[in-house]
């Protein structure tokens, strides 16, 4: 497969003014009939390419005659008039065979599709990219009770069915379900008075987990209309949920497929981390409508266009559902694990990439979240309401557009009048930058001086400064807010800003609510951070004076072998006990940085992470806040149930989680007593899970890890939390073990990726089990992605990222995982996904 540049965008020749789809469904041979409008546009010149993948071509004609076409790489040359034609094709394919779960394929004994980035191409012949946008007439022939497709219903009869789509769209939204479902009916009447019709169609052993989904919808729509202005479109909205599916949800026009995982919730089988994230996937999906179908994508390399925006607009939902402070604090928490540590590896790309072998490479946390980030600092830039009429003017200047960053930051420019090429680095560059930051005190000045640093990336070692806004508030030694937050953009290498009139030196409080993605150095005393975690107005930076304390107690004690900070155990105490902040934002308090996370910051020092020592720091780190902080931690434990019927909100699941990060920590102590007693009395998943991992933690779960799997044999998706925990929370000596042995479980249904990734994200998170000196949880994970391979390449190209840190680690580890990677390139019939992957890391 080759690679394909960014640069050599050239527009398709051909208009499609209108397809007509034809399925007659059958598990090894669909028969899809297509009848396509196309005209020629200027640069047309009578040879007309189809993109086509694993297609059986049984006719093919042009105005009624049989066309005259070459099979060629990736698809067909057709020779075409000059003027309009219909273009009509008949195709055999196999959905029951599809184990790649790209294209028609089976799942649970139901047909679904999955075609976003280039899997339409595998249902029928077609210019199968994002600039080609089209009106949809879908006909389905199948005894299935239920066939869907995109837009609304048009016809249906006894096996068959017909629907509509009036919105011009491209392939990669095309959609289509038939199945035994059934479905939760929902109904939302929009803003300007027209009735949708809701559905969620699942299994029917499924129908009681889908009543939370149906809410978030309703509340995604709402949002949608008050915040952004945007209504919906279509006479009905469907939900799929699919058992076997690559990723978490895919935003078809009117016909959305999730993930079971992703969508399927009750409070007996589901945590409040699972509701809170079908919550805010349920979101993302629905507000694709606008930002990615009504105004979709030029090229796959604008793909941050409507994924960045998208995340944006997710999280600021999640802000405004439950707690901004606490969903900031999470989203930096993922943003530094993942993309930082992709930053800083072999993997590293810009936030719009450009080149690619295999575009679904790049649906990467750089091109989510970090693009997400970069929205995130325009809206900070330019203020709300400018923020506000640029998108209005984005929606009004591009509705029905494939569009591209260009356009997107011109609206921007156009609204405000401000040159965005510097800003537009964000785009381009790849990687963190580092923020420096130094301070003085004269006679009632205050300076900071600001300065900017960049490493090398991959293929980008010569950096550009950045447009960085640094968000940065003053507090006199009292604890007063003397200075309040105020944006300082930093646009040179290095710059100073004054602040005048302060009567004494102030505390700084800087990078407020993480203003940009940046890795932030400053010489901060223990003091200040007691001090900024007890006064700091920002939510943010107050948990990350914390943060900050606990991460440096953590290096001092891997590196210096020191013994906790006093100081910052004390601290700790005094916040868990402060009853003025949100048990929530105390749970975060609890939230160590991971082995990976210290991994990182000893490694961008230029130092060698042992991933077994950083283990056993945190392991003493957490034993001496169990005996420290003792007497709070029972009595947080106590004061802080929740009593009544489960529900899901952020109030009470605040508390859950606070409870059950004292619940972690009280178990180190007590031998798993409390933790037992609270295993027993779980009514709901949260409590029940938190105190089967604490047991795990500790390794006295024998007796419940077999109960639970007793009782929850019959549910996957609980299955799945059964499968990971165990790999996750194991002793890390244990983990490839542990590992190997499920594998060989009844229930280990390898090719069903939940399954897959269950065990063995279980697994790759387990840092010092994964990274164990003999490397034998290298080669398991490396024979399960060959394996994985054969039967599904996206999902195992996806897994493989697992070894973007091996350069960070000591030479017999680097030496064993090389040795992987290279085992993997050498693999005859590697798929061009894991080739791309596998040959960037190897690099
Ligand atoms: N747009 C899809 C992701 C498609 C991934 C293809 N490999 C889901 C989402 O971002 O909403
Ligand atoms: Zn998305």
């Amino acid at each position: 497969k080759q690679t394909i540049y960014l640069k050599d965008y050239k527009p398709f020749a051909y208009v499609v003014e209108d397809v007509h789809l034809t399925f007659a469904l059958h598990p090894t041979a669909t028969r899809v009939v297509s009848r396509i409008q196309f005209a020629p546009t200027e640069t047309a010149d009578g040879v007309m390419f189809l993109h086509g993948e694993d297609l059986t071509l049984i006719s093919a004609a042009i105005d009624g005659e049989p066309a005259s076409y070459r099979k060629v790489s990736g698809g067909i040359e057709v020779d075409v008039p000059d003027g309009p034609f219909t273009w009509q094709a008949e195709v055999e394919i196999s959905p029951s065979t599809n184990t790649a779960l790209e294209g028609l394929y089976m799942s649970s004994g139901m047909y679904c599709t999955q075609c976003e980035a280039e899997g339409f191409r595998k249902i029928t012949y077609y210019p199968d990219r994002p600039d080609v946008m089209a009106p949809f007439t879908v006909r389905i022939e199948s005894d299935m009770p239920v066939l869907l497709s995109n837009g609304n219903p048009q016809a249906s009869g006894d096996g068959w069915a017909e629907w509509h789509d009036p919105w011009p769209k491209p392939a990669y939204l095309f959609a289509l379900v038939a199945g035994e479902l059934v479905n939760h009916a929902g109904q939302f009447t929009t803003m300007s008075g027209k009735d949708v019709e809701l559905n969620i169609w699942v299994r029917p052993a499924d129908i009681n987990k889908c009543e939370f989904g149906m809410g978030a919808l309703i509340r995604s729509m709402k949002w949608d209309e008050e915040v952004y202005g945007r209504e919906y479109d279509l006479d009905v909205f469907n939900i799929v949920a699919v058992d076997d599916f690559n990723m978490g949800a895919m935003e078809n026009k009117g016909l959305n497929i999730f993930n079971s995982s992703c969508v399927l919730a009750s409070p007996e089988t589901s945590t409040d981390a699972n509701f809170e994230r079908i919550e805010a996937i349920i979101a993302h999906e629905y507000f694709h409508n606008w930002t990615g179908n009504r105004i979709t994508c030029r090229d796959w390399f604008q793909l941050c266009l409507k994924e960045g925006l998208t995340v944006f607009r997710d999280q600021t939902f999640t802000g405004d559902m439950r707690s901004h402070a606490v969903k900031r604090i999470d989203d930096v928490i993922t943003l530094r694990a993942r993309q930082f540590r992709e930053d800083q590896g072999p993997l590293a790309h810009p936030v719009r990439p450009e080149s690619f072998v295999e575009i679904n490479n790049f649906y990467t946390v750089t091109v989510y979240e970090k693009g997400a980030e970069v929205i995130g600092m325009l809206k900070r830039l330019v203020g709300d309401a400018a923020y506000k009429k640029a998108l209005n003017l984005y929606f009004d200047r591009h509705d029905g557009d494939a569009a591209t960053i260009e356009d997107w930051l011109k609206v921007f420019e156009d609204v405000t009048g401000r040159d965005l090429s510097q800003f537009k680095l964000w785009y381009s560059q790849a990687g963190t930058p580092h923020l420096h930051v130094t301070d003085s005190y004269d006679n009632g000045t205050y300076s900071l001086t600001l300065r900017q640093s960049h490493k090398p990336s991959p293929n980008q070692t010569d950096k550009q400064p950045m447009v960085i806004p640094v968000a940065v508030g003053l507090l006199s030694p009292n604890g007063d807010e003397v200075v309040p937050t105020q944006v300082l953009e930093l646009t040179e290498v290095e710059q100073t800003f004054t602040f005048d009139g302060l009567a004494s030196k102030p505390i700084p409080s800087i990078l407020r609510d993480f203003s940009a993605p940046v890795v932030l150095h400053q010489d901060q005393s223990d003091a200040d951070r007691e001090f900024l975690l007890a006064n700091d107005t920002d939510p943010f930076n107050k948990w990350e004076s914390g943060r900050m304390l606990a991460r440096d107690t953590l290096l001092d004690m891997i590196e210096n072998d020191a013994a906790p900070n006093a100081n910052y155990l004390a601290a700790l105490d005094r916040a868990l006990n402060d009853e003025t902040t949100d048990p929530a934002f105390r749970a975060l308090l609890l939230a160590l940085p991971t082995i990976d996370d210290l991994s990182q910051e000893i490694a961008s020092k230029g130092g060698t992470p042992d991933p077994t020592a950083i283990y056993d720091a945190r392991r003493a780190l957490r034993g001496a806040i169990a005996r420290h902080c003792g007497d709070t931690l029972t009595s947080l434990y106590k004061t802080h149930q929740v009593t009544g019927a489960y529900v899901p909100d952020a109030e009470t699941g605040g508390k859950r989680a606070l409870t059950n990060a004292a619940l972690s920590l009280i178990s180190l102590l007590d031998n798993g007593d409390t933790a037992r007693t609270q295993y027993a009395a779980a009514d709901n998943m949260t409590q029940e899970l938190a105190a089967l991992s604490a047991l795990i933690q500790i390794g006295a779960a024998e007796t419940e890890l077999a109960d639970f799997a007793d009782r929850w044999k019959d549910d996957r998706l609980v299955m799945d939390k059964w499968f990971s925990l165990q790999t996750a929370l194991c002793e890390p000596q244990d983990a490839a073990k542990i590992a190997d042995t499920l594998t060989k479980h009844p229930d280990f249904d390898w090719k069903n990726p939940n399954r897959f990734r269950s065990l063995f994200g279980g697994l790759i998170s387990n840092t010092a089990g994964f990274h164990a000196a003999d490397g034998s949880a290298y080669i398991l994970l490396t024979d399960w992605l060959i394996k994985l391979d054969a039967a599904n390449p996206q999902t195992a190209a996806r897994v493989s990222s697992a070894f973007d840190t091996w350069t960070r680690y000591d030479e017999g580890r680097k030496l064993i995982i090389k040795t992987q990677l290279d085992r993997i390139l050498a693999t005859e019939g590697i798929s061009p996904d894991m080739a791309e992957m596998v040959g960037r890391m190897a690099k």
